[in-house]
């Protein structure tokens, strides 16, 4: 009989330098299995003997705790309704240094002086070492302020990009472990690091704002072999090390790249040498330098090159200018294999879209309703240049930046450049696909895949809105469209990580601030008031939300104990604002707050919906009255909090916070619902969010439903939601028993509509409904996944794999289609904690036909469109109805 697969560790696949002894393991059962009743782990020195346990999710490993640079290598057997299984194959972990372990010390490049922020260069670090005999293993271990590579002997070590990765930097600094026993060698060796500014001290955010976390870039790393005692150190930074400028003159993770090859220092990497005139880095010591507490490793995959995609068109736009079109707008950079005759200097500007002049557009990325300085606007063309050496097989690849592009303008080659030698080479955290869907109609496919474009083009080490204008954590970016992700691919990690940079980054009073990491929180006064304040309602609640979402997905209670604190904290901040604000309005009209209105929060500053079509209130976002929206989240996140601190077993926070949010719904009801039953704010969103949030009364959710069929009808059926509510519009009509109109915005085509994008050739999600116009020219940024939320709907409504509430981790979930929109099949496949859950369908002469599989340890409740429903349990099945 087969044995278990797809072992995990926490939610790695490769846990290699994690900073958990006592990692979580999970595996997923033999084929054909449904339930588990016992599993026993082993490891080279420890066995669990046989547990009689269902779990097979983050089982906690009970062994002897490993030391650091121990491997230890786990198998696991259960038992199930098919008996004995075999053991699996081998998964691992190993430990990566400990805090307190660190023989290195912090070294800064010598700089007198400090060149100009936008224009500086990448440092070439260096330290020649001696070994006797080669060791049968090697350990780097490594971190930076700013961005680095390493190279042993020459050779790049490891795969890593833009290491060591963007963090909260004062309270959390991820350190690297590799593995570097095939590059050491008898004798001499040489450990070489290329370090750049990076996210600490390079630009970031719209503002393009340097030296945020610090003034210097700094190198941490040691390596280590295996001794009679343990591991010894053979190398580590500190005196000793020369540093010297080399080829890339100019590196920022905004501004881009500028590499002159006739400047490589050729042979630098390698033993033997002259470095001796080389200036000594400095050892640097005290402030973060001395604080190890925040020294962690990432519980996220790393970030790599995924993929590289070929030129699919070149355009000569004049003499020595060529557009090249990789027909993907994407995030990553582009790699040039030829570079000309020596002293050629090429410069590449890159762009997600044309304008209309077939040149790359570069002006298009700030139409915003919030006011740009002309300095940063011309800063915003993303831009790389580089000078040829001449010597064969030079190839450019600027890994110390990123852009945003699917078309990049190369200008200065003397002779036309070989479409072969432009590659566009794909950056982003290297996340497990866990999500696929398809049917009958390619325009929805079309969009299907630009969402999982648009996503991948934004989960470059945390979720970012854009890769071009911002690139900054925006949590009400994510807290949009975790649910969506987490039906694509893997997205537990990468969640986590960002979560507790947004504890770290979190106001001492709670207030959370809008974009994770914080890169400003230097900066900022501690009111919070610089523009735009902290704390937005929709924003913040990524605090409850997205830990309540990683939850469900995944079915990892740690997230909710792990964020805790900082949820509650959320709450109780937003709570204080409502008791204490008013908006200027209400309180001028009713001078004497009502009771209720403790529990409203119409104060401080919010987004709002942000961005809803037909806007027509020219009142700014942030003097409007934004209670309605802001109240509805303060409800959301108190509900689950309450929901959350009963999962927890923590009863006192359960009574208090259920208290709690039935007095902020109540508020909700009597402010903002009319006497007749009707909304107050008459917005699809605010409709749509009633529904969702269930604000209104069981009695009036079937008038707010109708009167959302009316707003979409009275736009012509258009949809007419922003920034919060268009996720939650399709399954909000849907689930309210309007299907029907449900498809028909799905299928709309006139603007603003998804297939307008689609149609008009969008390989990503815009931020704007017409960000490519009528005429072709493009607004705002062409990469911003919120919108794509809408694909969860394909998967948890047309395909109709959904998630319950009440069952983590798809243990029991529902198989509930919804044909519409003249699609005749559907297709969606799912990787879940537990195993692949299916569900295809089709519709031939009114005959409706679905086939689903039910992994292992689950079980579902099936419906059909003609309202039948079956309980299943692990395995495949086939029902069938006629369409009613
Ligand atoms: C925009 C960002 C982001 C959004 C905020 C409010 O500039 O791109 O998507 O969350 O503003």
């Amino acid at each position: 009989m087969t044995a278990p697969t797809r072992l995990r560790v926490e939610h790695l696949d490769k846990a290699f330098g994690i900073d958990i002894p006592a990692p979580r393991l999970s595996w997923w059962l033999p084929a054909g299995s449904t339930r588990q009743v016992a599993y026993q782990i082993a490891t080279e020195t420890w066995d669990s003997g046989r547990v009689e346990s269902d779990r097979s999710v983050l089982v906690p490993y009970a062994g002897p705790l490993p030391s650091t640079g121990e491997t230890v290598r786990w198998r696991v057997k259960v038992w199930t309704d098919l008996g004995e299984s075999e053991w699996s194959q081998p998964g691992s972990w190993e430990l990566g240094i400990g805090a307190h372990e660190w023989a290195g010390q912090w070294i800064e490049p010598a700089e007198t002086d400090p060149p100009e922020a936008w224009h500086r260069p990448a440092y070439l670090l260096r330290q020649e070492f001696e070994l006797g005999e080669l060791p049968d293993r090697a350990r780097l271990y490594a971190t930076a302020h700013g961005y680095y590579e390493f190279f042993v002997n020459g050779l790049r070590v490891g795969d890593q990009e833009l290491a060591p990765g963007f963090t909260s930097y004062p309270s959390r600094l991820q350190v690297q472990t590799y593995d570097v026993t095939e590059l050491l060698r008898p004798g001499a060796n040489v450990a070489a690091a290329v370090l750049s500014d990076g996210r600490f001290r390079g630009s970031n955010g719209l503002e393009r704002t340097s030296d945020e976390y610090g003034t210097r870039t700094a190198l941490l790393a040691e390596f280590r072999v295996p001794s009679a005692d343990g591991w010894t150190t053979v190398a580590a930074t500190g005196p000793g090390w020369h540093c010297n400028l080399g080829e890339i003159g100019e590196a920022d993770p905004m501004t881009g790249q500028r590499v002159d090859f006739t400047q490589a220092r050729i042979g630098w990497q390698q033993p033997g040498f002259d470095a001796s005139a080389w200036p000594q880095a400095e050892v640097a010591t005290g402030g973060l330098y001395s604080d190890t507490g925040r020294l962690t490793t990432s519980p996220a995959p790393a970030v790599r090159r995924v993929q590289t995609l070929p030129s699919l068109s070149v355009t000569p736009t004049s003499p020595g200018v060529q557009v090249f079109d990789f027909g993907q707008n994407i995030n990553g950079w582009v790699r040039l294999s030829d570079l000309g005759p020596r002293g050629t200097t090429l410069t590449l500007t890159y762009s997600e879209a044309l304008g209309s002049d077939g040149d790359v557009a570069t002006d298009y990325l700030f139409d915003l309703p919030v006011p740009i300085p002309e300095e940063v606007k011309l800063t915003a063309a993303q831009k790389d240049s580089v000078v040829s050496a001449g010597r064969p097989g030079e190839v450019f690849e600027p890994r110390h930046t990123t852009h945003g592009f699917r078309y990049v303008r190369v200008e200065g080659h003397p002779g036309d450049l070989d479409p072969g030698a432009v590659e566009a080479v794909v950056v982003h955290t290297d996340l497990r696909r866990t999500g696929w869907f398809r049917c009958s109609d390619e325009r929805i496919n079309r969009l299907h895949e630009a969402a999982v474009w648009s996503f991948r083009g934004n989960a470059c080490d945390i979720p970012t809105d854009c890769p071009t204008r911002e690139r900054d954590g925006w949590s009400g970016d994510w807290q949009v469209f975790i649910p969506t992700a987490a039906y694509l691919y893997d997205v537990a990690g990468f969640s986590v990580k960002w979560l507790r940079d947004l504890a770290a980054d979190q106001y001492s009073d709670g207030m959370v601030t809008n974009i994770v990491p914080d890169h400003g929180i230097l900066h900022r006064t501690t009111d919070g008031m610089k523009m735009p304040p902290h704390g937005s309602a929709g924003w913040g609640d990524a605090a409850v939300i997205v830990p309540w979402e990683t939850y469900l997905a995944y079915n990892d209670i740690g997230v909710l104990e792990d964020q805790y604190a900082s949820m509650r904290a959320w709450v109780e901040w937003a709570a204080g604002k409502a008791r204490t604000a008013r908006f200027p309005q209400r309180a001028e009209a009713r001078p004497e707050p009502l009771p209720h209105e403790q529990y409203l929060w119409d104060g401080g500053f919010h987004f709002g919906e942000w961005l809803e079509p037909h806007d027509a209130d020219d009142t700014p976002f942030y003097l409007r009255d934004q209670g309605a929206i802001a109240t509805a989240y303060l409800y959301r996140s108190s509900s689950l909090l309450a929901r959350i601190a009963a999962i927890l077993g923590r009863t006192a926070d359960f009574e208090q916070y259920q208290r709690f949010s039935e007095q902020v719904l109540a508020a909700w009801r009597a402010e903002y619902i009319g006497p007749d039953g009707d909304l107050t704010l008459d917005t699809q969103a605010n409709h749509v969010r009633a529904l969702a949030f269930g604000l209104v009364p069981v009695e009036l959710r079937d008038r707010t439903a109708r009167r959302l069929t009316e707003l979409v009808r009275a736009a012509g059926t258009h949809l007419g939601t922003g920034f919060l509510a268009t996720a939650n519009l399709l399954p909000a009509l849907t689930d309210s028993g309007f299907p029907g109109l449900a498809y028909e915005l799905l299928f709309q085509d006139s603007a603003p509509s998804w297939l307008t994008m689609a149609d008009r050739g969008a390989t990503t999600i815009w931020e704007e409904w017409e960000g490519i116009d009528a005429e072709g020219l493009p607004h705002a940024s062409l990469n911003h996944y919120s919108k794509g939320a809408v694909i969860s709907f394909l998967h948890s409504h047309t395909a109709g794999i959904r998630l319950r509430p009440d069952s983590p981790g798809y243990r029991h979930f529902d198989i509930n289609p919804v044909p519409g929109g003249g699609i005749t099949w559907a297709k969606a496949d799912f990787d879940s904690p537990y195993g692949r859950i299916s569900a295809h369908w089709s519709i031939a002469d009114n005959h409706f036909e679905l086939r689903s599989v039910v992994p292992p340890s689950t079980t579902a409740t099936v419906a059909l469109p003609n309202g039948q429903t079956f309980e299943v349990s692990s395995g495949e099945h086939q029902h069938s109805c006629l369409m009613p």
